[in-house]
């Protein structure tokens, strides 16, 4: 019967019922309802597995615990109890009755799932609970039987007709013989029936008192961190929550001393299984011990039983005097290290700011124990990013980086000096950006590379990039299961809550090819943001909650009390070794002085300050509790801190004269590489014709039996036609080209952006899509033999810029054998990723020394499509090159260090041939430079943007080649191959992208001979050589820059200055003598209105010939 009974359940839909009425109550309850319920809904997630187990007896069976509780119990008429009416009862009569009703049938359905035993009276009190706070005396008050009575005769639904039928089969069979059953089910029984338990006796225990005390532990285990002892300074009162209140389950003093048992299938933790019987005045304790004491934990949002019993199992089993004397020590001295770094500095240099650490000491021995404890996990590498708070600390305490080194850069810092160069510096920043690298001993004898990245004052925008360059880390190092490369991410309260690009980098988790197996956070909560307090600053209750959106687990921590700062590091170090996911280490603690050294607290915070002017850094209270605790002595911790002392000052003394070694920028991969004023020889970038023939016919095949969408086919077809005729290789194609033959050369290509594996512009099909199976296909990853899988990755994101792009840039910075592209949806989507433009890209070499050839793939043009999706904002990176407008540089071939030294590229390519060169030339060079392209739309299809094959291969002789080779093209001449003088010309037309296009359609259109057009492919550095070579070439000519974009925008203000200059030079003239033909100013890039386009693009293309 059963079986049939229990097939039919599994089978006719009451689990799926269950499923999904557990997920309308995490959208549909009220806010504190949501809350309650969503908790407990995750932890225990509805699904047949968890409700249904195989008994001895080989036949599936329910387990008690698991209630067929999809019927509401709620619906009926409860008994009274103990002196008063149902709560949900009476919330049903008084209007909330629906949302009680609602909530406890949701309640219950979860608990089916959960492994949660349940009368249904302790559900209804907890569907009250949530429901409404002022029902909750009633609700307690309907707890009450306390003498078993036959199940069939309970009034519970859950024990509806069926089920209790079954029940009391059940309860048969097990009377015969108790072991035939489950042992969840043996507990039950002997609980029911009041006879003595495998455990020691549980007198009187009822199931309604189970279920009371089983939402209890359940409260701690959701609600137990709202009262934990969590802020040092104790400025809030706690308000404990009526759901931690054990009367609120109908407990009273008189049950205190009473034994219960606790125990539940399939948990771990304090509700695990075979737990011996307490009092619940212990059990209490115990809740209150794990869960209300210096660590408030939050996981129960996490929707994974096995993540959640982890978890369960280290916060609730008993760890009493964890530390021994040994560790102690460590502990101290890392403490002190911490304490007296800070108070060092602001004794010598009084006026500097250090954004000290003063309040959150704790964090470097927290942080060191988390790295201790990573590399006893297998980590051989962190990439660490933080903010300005303690960054000076954790770079000298935990990085290892030469104290004197630091306290040189105090007395004001010099330049690094190095016996190859004393030119690239770069601008240098503030010391408490600065990154760098070392490796450091650890705990056990191993050793361990930090590398702490560089970044900018923008708070959290170096998030992504930490994660982008750990995961290339872990791609150079064959580190599949990413456990030997971590990332380590610092935050601040303030800018944790406040930073979208949190949110964004959180959001990378766990996607396919942008994971890294977990980050650790840690944020120095210190409860105010400059001089705003958290009220002001966030509108949830944890600075936190945004990792809960994502699962993580997050360890809130009084980073007072040191070892339990040392405790949850370490747990976060073995949640990231086990689940390789996000976890966050919360440290509540405070700011002893103000946002940095020289400001004045009291003026906006002076409550919390006169509280922290008499508070005692965690160092002494740490002292205290080991000299009471008879660990240490006064004597011992004055030798400990004579010794810090000693170095620091021996330390100080030798900054004086220090120089720094090594130019760490080189370190690794980079080695060889050159800085600007190194000259690095331009290479050509032109391959052989048999490469090309090889690699083009092996990514325009499919496999035998792939059955591409037929519109793919012909793509694929038209791509093999090409490369068989060497004619009409289009733009796709040609990008193919250039990561084929890099890949082929033993270069990492990887790009990513928005929809980039087919292209927003459905253009390049990287990825194919078997129309049967629904499997892809990429070609370029199966292009050479045993090819790495990774080698090549195109890779669709998650919609965001700013996340996208900065982890692309970290990813970038780790490998200079890597083509790291991204691709923007639209250009002008990327101002979404202005920040990473801003301070990273555009800035960072000469901030930090660290360089990146990263591709930035922007589409640009207007076609038409409005004010949108016309301009990729060219003239804002043009604004953002360093390119010097008034000073012509070194331009002869052999001596150009031109675009070493300027700070990126910017180039508006218009042949697929100039394409391949240049996404080759960012690799064929011994330095790196960031590449911002603007992208063609619709030059993608354009019959005339087309290159041939030999303009790809290095053939003397071929179009592609030039006096040097074949090499990009920084500017393509008059493609009427005029003579080295043409006096006859009456116009040059100077421009740049797609507009050439049109201007050239034009001149023959009106047959204009005497006008010549010549485009500037790069934009920036300016190629004043070329440019002074065209202007030269039509020495009568007038000279007009023409362009689509308004005035105001686009490469007019760029280009006018230098092209004065080209005419200055010639004696030509200046400023006036050089036209400009294009949109007027406007606020807007672009009209919204089509005819409109298309009359201004008219006006543009015809002045451009004739006025
Ligand atoms: C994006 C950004 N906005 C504003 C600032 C200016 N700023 C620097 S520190 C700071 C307060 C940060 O507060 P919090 O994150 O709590 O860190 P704390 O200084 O308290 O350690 C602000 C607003 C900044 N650096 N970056
Ligand atoms: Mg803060």
């Amino acid at each position: 019967m059963s079986q049939r009974l229990l097939s039919g359940f599994l089978r006719g839909g009451r689990v799926a019922t269950a499923a999904r009425c557990q997920r309308s109550t995490c959208r549909r309850s009220g806010a504190r309802s949501v809350r309650d319920f969503g908790s407990y809904t995750s932890l225990y997630p509805c699904s047949s597995s968890s409700s249904l187990h195989p008994s001895r007896s080989g036949l599936w069976s329910l387990s008690p615990f698991s209630s067929s509780a999809s019927s509401s119990p709620i619906c009926r008429p409860l008994p009274l109890g103990r002196g008063g009416a149902g709560a949900p009862l009476a919330a049903a009569r008084d209007g909330r009755g629906a949302a009680a009703i609602g909530a406890a049938r949701r309640y219950l359905i979860t608990a089916a799932g959960s492994g949660a035993t349940t009368d249904g009276k302790g559900a209804a009190a907890t569907a009250a609970a949530s429901a409404d706070a002022s029902s909750a005396a009633a609700a307690a008050a309907t707890f009450g039987a306390q003498t078993p009575v036959p199940l069939s005769k309970l009034t519970d639904s859950f024990l509806n007709g069926t089920s209790s039928v079954y029940l009391e089969e059940l309860q048969r069979t097990w009377e015969l013989d108790p072991n035939s059953v489950d042992p969840s089910w043996d507990t039950f029984f002997r609980n029911f029936t009041g006879r003595p338990a495998a455990q020691a006796g549980v007198s009187g225990q009822t199931i309604q008192e189970s279920m009371r005390l089983l939402l209890l532990v359940k409260a701690y285990q959701v609600n137990g961190h709202t009262i934990a002892k969590l802020d040092p300074l104790g400025l809030k009162q706690l308000q404990v929550p009526q759901e931690l209140d054990p009367a609120w389950y109908g407990f009273t003093e008189a049950d205190m001393d009473r034994e219960f048992f606790l125990g539940v299938w399939n948990m771990s933790g304090f509700l695990s299984e075979n737990r011996p019987v307490r009092t619940l005045r212990a059990i209490l304790e115990r809740l209150k011990q794990a869960y209300c004491g210096t660590i408030g934990y939050e996981y129960m949002h996490i929707p994974d039983r096995e993540r959640c019993n982890w978890l369960r199992d280290k916060i609730e089993t008993l760890t009493p005097g964890k530390y021994g004397k040994n560790r102690r020590e460590v502990i101290l001295d890392r403490l002190m290290w911490g304490t007296h770094f800070e108070n060092f500095l602001s004794q010598k240099w009084t006026a500097s700011k250090r954004f000290g650490l003063e309040g959150c000491e704790t964090l470097i021995p927290g942080m060191k124990e988390m790295i201790d404890r990573a590399a006893d996990h297998g980590v051989e590498s962190i990439v660490i990013g933080m903010p300005h708070r303690g960054r000076l600390n954790v770079l000298g305490n935990v990085v290892r980086k030469p104290l004197r080194h630091i306290f040189s850069e105090f007395s004001g810092g010099m330049k690094p000096a190095s016996s190859d160069n004393t030119i690239y510096n770069g601008s240098g920043d503030v010391k408490y950006h600065l990154g760098t690298s070392y490796d450091r001993p650890t705990r056990s004898g191993n050793r361990i590379h930090l590398s702490l990245v560089a970044n900018p004052s923008h708070l959290e925008a170096v998030d992504p990039v930490v994660m982008g360059k750990t995961r290339a880390k872990q791609y150079y190092a064959m580190d599949k299961d990413r456990k030997r490369n971590m990332a380590l991410l610092l935050h601040g309260d303030g800018s944790f809550s406040g930073q979208g690009v949190v949110y964004e980098t959180f959001h990378l988790s766990d996607l396919p090819n942008y994971t890294i197996g977990g980050t650790i956070h840690i944020v120095v909560n210190n409860q105010v943001a400059f001089t705003t307090d958290p009220r002001s600053g966030r509108s949830s209750p944890y600075c936190t909650d945004v990792a809960k959106a994502l699962n993580a687990p997050i360890f809130h921590v009084n980073a007072d009390d040191v070892e339990a700062v040392v405790h949850a590091c370490e747990l976060a170090a073995d949640w990231r070794n086990q689940f390789g996911s996000d976890v966050v280490v919360d440290l509540v603690c405070y700011r002893r002085f103000g946002h940095n050294e020289m400001d004045e607290p009291m003026f906006t915070q002076p409550s919390m300050y006169k509280v922290i002017k008499s508070h005692k850094p965690a160092l002494d209270q740490y002292h205290q509790k080991l000299i009471s605790m008879g660990q240490l002595t006064k004597e011992e911790i004055k030798k400990m801190e004579n010794r810090i002392f000693e170095i620091l000052n021996e330390e100080f003394v030798n900054s004086k004269d220090y120089v720094p070694q090594r130019r760490d920028w080189l370190a690794n991969y980079w080695a060889g590489f050159k800085g600007a004023e190194q000259l690095s020889r331009i290479r050509n970038t032109g391959v052989k014709q048999e490469i090309l023939r090889e690699v083009g016919a092996k990514i325009s095949s499919l496999p035998e039996g792939f059955t591409p969408h037929k519109a793919i086919k012909r793509v694929y077809e038209q791509r093999a036609q090409m490369i068989e005729t060497g004619e009409g290789i289009d733009w796709a194609m040609s990008e193919a080209l250039a990561f084929g033959t890099l890949l082929a050369e033993g270069n990492h290509v990887r790009l990513s952006g928005q929809d980039v594996e087919r292209g927003t512009f459905s253009h390049r099909h990287a990825v194919v899509h078997d129309q049967t199976t629904g499997e892809k296909y990429t070609p370029l990853a199966h292009l050479l033999e045993q090819q790495r899988p990774e080698m090549f990755t195109v890779s669709n994101s998650s919609l965001s810029e700013f996340g996208v792009l900065g982890f692309e840039l970290g990813y970038s910075m780790e490998n200079p054998n890597s083509l790291v592209c991204w691709e923007a949806q639209f250009g002008d989507f990327a101002n979404g990723a202005q920040v990473i433009f801003d301070q990273f890209l555009s800035s960072g070499e000469t901030k930090w020394l660290r360089q990146t050839g990263l591709v930035v793939l922007l589409p640009h043009g207007y076609d038409g499509q409005g004010p949108e999706h016309s301009s990729a904002r060219l003239e804002r990176f043009l604004q953002m090159s360093d390119d010097h407008p008034m000073k012509i540089p070194e331009m002869e071939p052999t001596l150009r260090t031109q675009i070493q030294e300027v700070n990126w590229q910017v180039v508006n390519v218009t042949t697929p041939a100039n394409y391949f060169h240049v996404l080759r030339r960012q690799i064929h060079r011994d330095f790196r430079k960031p590449l911002i392209v603007m992208s063609p739309k619709n030059l993608l299809r354009h019959q005339a943007c087309r290159s041939s094959l030999s303009e790809f291969d290095d053939m003397s002789g071929h179009p592609g080649f030039d006096i040097q080779g074949t090499r990009f093209k920084r500017i393509i001449k008059d493609v009427k191959r005029h003579q080295d003088k043409e006096p006859g010309i009456r116009r040059l037309v100077l421009c740049s992208g797609k507009v050439y296009y049109e201007l050239e359609e034009e001149r023959q259109r009106v047959g204009a001979d005497d006008v010549a057009i010549c485009r500037v492919e790069q934009l920036s550095p300016f190629p004043w050589d070329l440019a002074i070579r065209e202007v030269n070439r039509y020495s009568n000519a007038e000279v007009v820059w023409c362009q689509e974009e308004p005035m105001n925008m686009g490469a007019w203000s760029f280009i006018h200055p230098r092209l004065a200059l080209v005419m200055k030079r010639l004696n030509r003239g200046g400023h006036d003598e050089v036209k400009y033909v294009g949109r007027p100013p406007s606020s807007a890039t672009a009209t919204g209105f089509g005819g409109l386009h298309a009359q201004e693009q008219r006006e543009v293309v015809e002045k451009a010939m004739v006025e």
